[in-house]
């Protein structure tokens, strides 16, 4: 193999890595490739076309010594101890200038570690979230790269080709922030996933409640992926609904059990929410829905006829959809408030500066959040980049208000039928608590200053002066209200 002549190494030949090579070799570049299980690369050489423009390689030494310098290296490996230790290997035999870059979903803080350790030998890390199933990445995928912005142009002209393109023509990759804010912001769109997959099988599951068959369940989606709910994850779920079992010819989805996995990244989302103060609760919702699908046991002991609920919807599939439609919309846009409220939450926290109307136009094309919604959003970040919350977007607030009756009344009908609803039923909330004015949260600073002498503002007193009751003849024996500094 002639030395130094291959545009980019690829690491990992499993669906994504594969699919990757073969998208960048359909581009025009020369991919050299390795997969730690030789095997593997002899498989993926000999099932794949394109032959000239993808080299395989037996030993990462090999691949390294076959690319153009500065190297650029494409990781697409499981997230976890595996990078670590194909990074050590690498480290050996880079040279201070090459760019690696992890594609896979790692924990943004392994990768800032990682960063630091490269750097240390002046290699460059980039952590890019790379989002779209193997489909996306063989034709397309949305690519979040971040790390030390330098890398950017060795790896713009390479990761643009291969991403997909917004129907503006623009490329779903641009450059994130620096440190591990590439993969922040693919942990977050994996959030906001969750919960738009939970709401549309909420919506499923009350339809199915109701007593709507899939066939028409699927119509019903199919008619939501023509108007404002349109996306990727509304039109395979009505593909979904009415794919048939090759073995029993029924619907396949009447047989797949209701044990929900998870890998990951939902889970961190979750957990950088609470590290960072801000609420998510729908995003929360729909990883929490997940956990207790794993509960089959207890769900199947716990199951009883329920006396107590309706019998029927009360209102025909039609009704019920037409109310459903608005439903989704409400519980749509305020994942997508919960999400871009961490992003920002982040950005303040680690320093990053994230650009949201640029992460918008990103995911409009090539991920699994790909919607028409993408559009208002990132229009709405553009026009305001300090926008604080999406619902106080101006798109947000004329839409959401009309959609909220229609919405309350569905909720009221899941409730009275015993369909859960969680997720749903917080994008509600969420909604209610953001236009509240007054929470009754007074009660709970007053049960905080009651048990623990914790303090008090008072609405009739400037903020920052605090207070305290004696609530009871516990307390330090005044009787009075008292202040604290
Ligand atoms: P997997 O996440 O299943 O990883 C398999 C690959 O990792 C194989 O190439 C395997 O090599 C390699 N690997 C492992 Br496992 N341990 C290794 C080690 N110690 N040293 C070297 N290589 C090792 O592959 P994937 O589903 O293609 O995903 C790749 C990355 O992209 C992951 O981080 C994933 O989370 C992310 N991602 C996946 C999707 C998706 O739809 N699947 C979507 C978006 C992002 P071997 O053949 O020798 O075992």
């Amino acid at each position: 193999m002639a030395e130094m002549q291959n545009d980019v190494g690829l690491i990992g030949l499993a669906v994504m890595g594969a699919n990757l090579a073969r998208n960048l070799a359909d581009h025009g570049f020369r991919v050299a490739v390795y997969n730690r299980t030789s095997a593997v690369t002899r498989e993926f050489k000999s099932t794949t076309g394109r032959s000239e423009r993808l080299i395989p390689c037996y030993e990462l030494s090999a691949l390294v010594a076959s690319l153009t310098r500065p190297r650029r290296i494409l990781l697409m490996i499981k997230a976890g101890p595996a990078v670590d230790a194909v990074l050590r290997e690498l480290t050996g035999l880079l040279e201070p200038g090459d760019v690696v870059v992890d594609g896979g979903n790692s924990f943004f803080r392994d990768t800032e570690r990682r960063q630091q350790e490269l750097a240390a030998i002046g290699v460059m890390l980039v952590g890019a979230g790379i989002s779209g199933g193997a489909e996306g990445a063989l034709h397309g995928p949305a690519i979040m790269p971040g790390g030390d912005v330098r890398a950017w142009p060795l790896l713009r002209e390479l990761l643009q080709t291969i991403a997909a393109t917004a129907p503006d023509g623009a490329p779903c990759c641009e450059w994130v922030g620096p440190g591990g804010s590439g993969h922040y912001v693919k942990m977050v769109h994996n959030g906001i996933e969750y919960a738009e997959m939970e709401l549309l099988a909420e919506g499923y599951g009350l339809l199915r409640r109701a007593g709507v068959d899939n066939a028409d369940c699927a119509r019903i989606f199919a008619g939501y992926n023509r108007g404002r709910l349109a996306g990727y994850l509304p039109e395979i779920t009505a593909a979904v609904l009415i794919y048939r079992d090759p073995e029993t010819g029924a619907a396949l989805i009447d047989r797949i059990r209701d044990n929900a996995g998870s890998k990951g990244t939902g889970r961190w989302t979750v957990d950088s929410a609470l590290e960072l103060g801000v609420p998510v609760p729908t995003l929360a919702e729909a990883l929490f829905v997940r956990y207790a699908s794993g509960q089959v046991e207890l769900r199947e002991a716990l199951a009883q006829p329920d006396p107590g609920a309706a019998e029927s919807s009360g209102a025909s599939a039609e009704a019920l959809a037409s109310m459903l439609e608005p439903a989704l919309y409400v519980g749509k846009v305020c994942a997508y408030a919960q999400g871009f409220a961490l992003l920002k939450a982040a950005a303040a926290a680690y320093s990053w500066d994230l650009n949201c109307a640029a992460i918008a136009g990103i995911w409009r094309g090539g991920c699994i959040l790909r919607s028409v919604l993408l559009e208002p959003i990132r229009l709405a970040f553009q026009r305001q980049p300090g926008l604080e919350n999406l619902l106080a977007a101006e798109f947000a607030a004329a839409e959401l208000a009309p959609a909220l009756p229609p919405f309350r009344t569905l909720l009221g009908r899941a409730f009275a039928l015993g369909t859960p609803v969680p997720a749903l039923a917080s994008a509600l909330g969420y909604w209610e608590v953001l236009h509240s004015a007054q929470l009754p949260t007074n009660l709970v600073q007053a049960q905080r200053d009651y048990f623990g002498a914790h303090t008090f503002e008072r609405i009739d007193r400037p903020r920052g002066e605090f207070f305290h009751a004696a609530w009871s003849a516990a307390d330090d024996g005044r009787s009075d209200v008292s202040s604290r500094s």
